[in-house]
């Protein structure tokens, strides 16, 4: 299965939610698109801006499925919205462009059981297939047998995984990761980090206690912080998202479970509102359920559009 198809599939609870009024044109009453959007989690101010954007678009006598991608669009990708309508140079398999990463250390956060483990786990495969030397850190000292899980993906992979040992310091694992990486000369470092409330003040105290570590481990590489958010908190993603930005500036966003939610909208605020990159997006358990993120395959997705490719 192609991962054009996977995240058809995937999003296919959150289309279901946005269909549910339409013809089979996609026709539908505003109010009805409007109520469809923000059940998707969208938001109301992102929801009514998508409706009148989907009008002005009708009225210039496009289809309402086409007058509601380029509406998706302008929300999702502003600044390639023409290029992508007029499918110039645009390439939907996007699993061909490797998502850059300027660090070579990558502090992956977020509240417990979003997926933070698995997605380390998938992108140590995905930057090995395009080439790269993963390292992991098993920096979730906290929960019981959180390093186990990580060691056993890295031992599936052949990537090394640095660990300590259980109830000990994340900060002296993270440490240890980053000058183990740099000592060896590998590409990149995963830092795993134990799930936690963003309103925990002490928690989000010691996460960036464990971003200084690894600063003063590898003063002279730049570092990046991703955040994994479950597409199933919706709109509490976002308060999550600005809470973790506030405490270690998150270079990017990752949005794991879209398959199991009809809140696929989310992407919309997060992309409009966050200000940070979405990097990639998992629509499932699998390996190949998490690829990168690319607005324009989303929206055809969603809407069940065919992908054309670039000529
Ligand atoms: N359906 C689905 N499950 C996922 C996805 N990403 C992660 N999971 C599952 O979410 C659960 C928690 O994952 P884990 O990595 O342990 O979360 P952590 O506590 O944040 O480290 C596991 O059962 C994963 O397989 C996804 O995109 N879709
Ligand atoms: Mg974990």
């Amino acid at each position: 299965m192609s991962w054009f198809d996977r995240l058809k599939d995937g999003l296919s609870k959150t289309r279901t939610v946005i269909t549910r009024d339409a013809a089979a044109n996609w026709e539908m009453d505003w109010d009805d698109l409007e109520f469809a959007l923000i059940g998707s989690d969208t938001g109301a101010k992102i929801a009514a801006e998508v409706v009148a954007e989907t009008k002005k678009e009708r009225e210039r006598g496009t289809t309402f499925k086409e007058a509601l991608e380029t509406a998706l669009m302008r929300q999702l990708e502003p600044d390639r919205t023409r290029q992508i309508l007029r499918n110039v140079g645009f390439n939907l398999d996007v699993s061909r462009n490797m998502v850059a990463v300027k660090g070579k250390v990558v502090m992956v956060v977020g509240v417990n059981g979003v997926g933070k483990t698995t997605t380390i786990a998938k992108l140590g495969q995905y930057y090995q297939g395009h080439g790269k030397r993963v390292m992991f850190a098993a920096g979730d000292t906290f929960r019981a047998a959180a390093t186990a899980q990580l060691e056993l993906w890295g031992d599936r992979l052949n990537i090394p995984t640095i660990t300590g040992p259980d109830g000990g310091d994340p900060g002296a694992v993270a440490f240890d990761g980053a000058q183990s990486r740099k000592a060896r000369g590998y590409d990149l470092l995963f830092v795993d980090t134990a799930g936690r409330l963003h309103t925990k003040h002490n928690l989000m105290e010691e996460l960036k206690k464990v971003k200084r570590v690894i600063d003063k481990a590898d003063p002279g590489e730049p570092k990046e912080t991703w955040l994994v958010l479950d597409a199933v908190t919706g709109q509490n993603g976002l308060e999550q998202a600005r809470k973790f930005h506030e405490a270690v500036d998150l270079t990017g966003v990752i949005v794991t479970k879209l398959d199991g939610t009809a809140k696929g909208g989310i992407l919309l605020p997060i992309a409009r509102e966050l200000g940070i990159p979405i990097k990639f997006i998992g629509v499932g358990e699998k390996a190949e359920d998490l690829q990168p993120y690319d607005a324009a395959a989303y929206v055809k997705a969603l809407l069940d559009m065919p992908a054309r490719q670039a000529a």
